[in-house]
């Protein structure tokens, strides 16, 4: 019991570092003698001390004798020189007598490497404790390191008879809570990039920034668009403002001399006029994008559910009617067949928010 209290606590330290650390995973550390905690250290920010090497300084540097003690520490410790030298040889230096792992890291560069070097010093190592919070908390990077794609959720929004699009140039729909608004931001602060077709910059000429919460300079997501003709117009906001990076997925080389430099182009092959979306997956995994978020429209929605590349989904309904002309409608039904299982809905005014996970 008191082992997992102490788990507890390196989960809630690694919780410090979100955002500002990915693509690495949230790790926190505590150390441990007699019964006690007598430093903490969490992986604060990219490039940044790693969890076991910030509680050591923690420990140093109030004078307090690590020797002996037991290091509990959310993931398994590296054991390579990447932005930092080995954690393993920290704790060894240090003295650790053993260490409590919540999770084995994934990572093929550091692969059951912690463990071995741990092991061979003599040093006791457990694990598996927590191991399942301690994967939840580290989610988008353990998928990426499965997979090498990101994460992909979809977000969409409708009235309540399923229509997506009211007028062209105006918000796709307008929430009637301020809170639902915050929700669609705070997914786009989630995620490490948002997607959308080209057909959606052309009418809503949308900046896929996070805007109206509390975020970081350091977090902003990647834009990207799916573009295989080159129809983007060349004076849209994601193409005009700096904000954020901007990323065209082009079928071939266009002339990029105007593109300014916030812009990157990508050329990927097409079959029959159509770019692979599991080709853009992979494109995005290198970049080491690890949570993509699609943002529409309709067309790049029924892509991705169709191939069952969505792994969950945020779909408001809004108790709005949209214009009756407009013939595009997306339902419960395009989640449902695409092997998602509706799992929480939130009523906010007259939103309701379904979320969706993959089975
Ligand atoms: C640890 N403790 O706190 C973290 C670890 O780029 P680097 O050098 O920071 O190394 C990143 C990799 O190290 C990351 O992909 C993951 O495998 C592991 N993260 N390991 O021992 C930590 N954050
Ligand atoms: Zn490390």
């Amino acid at each position: 019991m008191q082992d997992e209290f102490f788990m507890r606590r390196a989960i809630e330290l690694a919780e410090k570092g979100r955002f500002a650390v990915r693509p690495n995973p949230l790790v926190g550390c505590v150390l441990v003698r007699d019964g006690e905690i007598i430093a903490e250290g969490w992986h604060d920010h990219l490039g940044g001390l790693h969890a076991e090497q910030m509680a050591i300084a923690d420990a140093e540097a109030r004078g307090v004798e690590t020797q002996g003690s037991i290091a509990y520490v959310t993931l398994e410790p590296c054991n390579h020189f990447g932005r930092t030298p080995p954690c393993s040889e920290a704790l060894m230096w240090a003295g650790v007598k053993k260490v409590i792992i919540g999770i084995a890291d994934p990572n093929p560069t550091v692969r059951g490497g912690g463990v071995d070097a741990l092991s061979k010093e003599g040093i006791e190592v457990e694990i598996g404790l927590l191991e399942e919070e301690c994967y939840a908390q580290m989610s988008a990077f353990m998928h990426w390191c499965e997979h090498r794609t990101p994460h992909v959720l979809l977000k969409a929004a409708t009235d309540n008879n399923g229509r997506i699009d009211g007028d062209p140039g105006k918000p796709a729909v307008r929430f009637s809570t301020k809170k639902a608004l915050e929700m669609v931001h705070e997914i786009r602060r989630d995620s490490m990039a948002i997607i959308v077709g080209v057909n959606t910059v052309i009418r809503d000429d949308p900046k896929l920034t996070v805007r109206g919460i509390k975020s970081s300079a350091d977090i902003i997501p990647k834009r990207v668009v799916i573009d295989p003709n080159n129809r983007i117009p060349i004076d849209c906001q994601l193409m005009t403002t700096p904000d954020a990076e901007t990323y065209l997925i082009n079928a071939k080389k266009y002339d990029t001399t105007k593109d300014k430099a916030h812009v990157n182009r990508i050329v990927l092959p097409t079959e029959n006029g159509n770019i692979d979306v599991k080709k853009i997956l992979h494109c995005l995994g290198d970049l080491e994008v690890q949570t993509l978020l699609v943002e529409g429209g309709l067309e790049t929605w029924k892509r991705f559910l169709e191939q069952k590349l969505v792994d969950s989904a945020h779909l408001c309904i809004s108790n709005i009617e949209l214009d009756a002309q407009n013939e595009d409608y997306f339902y419960k039904s395009h989640l449902e067949e695409a092997g998602l299982v509706l799992k929480e809905e939130i009523t906010l005014g007259n939103d309701i928010i379904t979320k969706w996970e993959r089975n």
